[in-house]
């Protein structure tokens, strides 16, 4: 059976456990925290060789970072498919999803550290951090119609990305730049409301609610952080 490293208080371990759930794939979850050094579990970094979660373990062997791990599990498992047929459309879902990764979600992660700490960002992770975000925010509303997904009448792996970070990144920018980036994004509380509704990403909340004392515990004793 496959084997999906990481946790639960991990959005890019959600993602990954998301696109499971929603394909009806069963896998086994194996809690796994990050800090892979040299000091700290460094046989993870055979299988995660950057030392992130979520790793997924197949009979092949391992997979690391969220994007392939979707894109794997669409190729290997196609029913029921989270990508369209159509090559167009299938980029356009791939677009939404670079874009969600690139510019909204690895930039605002920046602030994690700070948000850990308690502490407002510093004036120059803002100038550097805060103009990406908003670009991408108007890029978000140039291409998500909700209607009632993010690309249309289907659910794809562009909400598979959209219902697991928008959340993060909207309470990280709030925390750490008093500003929630995708306020302004017309359409997405609605739609972020009726994704909160499906059994599988209940799924995926409840598990990271059990898992949120144990992460704190980790990052406390690890970081010193929390
Ligand atoms: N690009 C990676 C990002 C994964 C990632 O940053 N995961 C975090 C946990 S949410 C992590 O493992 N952090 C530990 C580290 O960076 O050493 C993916 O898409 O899987």
């Amino acid at each position: 059976m496959l084997k999906l490293l990481g946790f639960s208080s991990s959005n890019y371990y959600n993602v990954a456990k998301l696109a499971l759930l929603e394909k009806g794939i069963a896998f086994e979850e194996v809690r796994t925290w990050t800090g892979a050094d040299e000091e700290f579990q460094p046989e993870y970094l055979k299988l995660s060789p950057m030392g992130k979660v979520p790793c997924l373990v197949t009979e092949q062997g391992p997979i690391s970072e969220s994007r392939c791990i979707v894109e794997y599990l669409e190729d290997a498992y196609p029913e029921p498919a989270l990508r369209p047929e159509d090559p167009f459309a299938r980029a356009r879902v791939h677009e939404l999803c670079v874009m969600i990764d690139l510019y909204l979600e690895l930039p605002v992660r920046r602030a994690l550290g700070h948000v850990f700490a308690g502490k407002p960002a510093s004036d120059r992770l803002k100038r550097e951090v805060l103009p990406v975000l908003h670009k991408a925010s108007g890029a978000l509303q140039n291409r998500a119609r909700f209607e009632p997904y993010l690309l249309g009448d289907a659910f794809t792996l562009a909400d598979v990305a959209g219902i697991i970070h928008f959340p993060v990144i909207r309470s990280l920018s709030a925390a750490a730049f008093g500003e929630d980036v995708l306020a302004g994004v017309p359409g997405l509380d609605d739609y972020l409301t009726r994704m909160e509704a499906r059994e599988t990403v209940q799924r995926v909340r409840a598990d990271q609610q059990e898992d949120a004392p144990k992460f704190q515990a980790f990052i406390k004793e690890r970081y010193g952080l929390g």
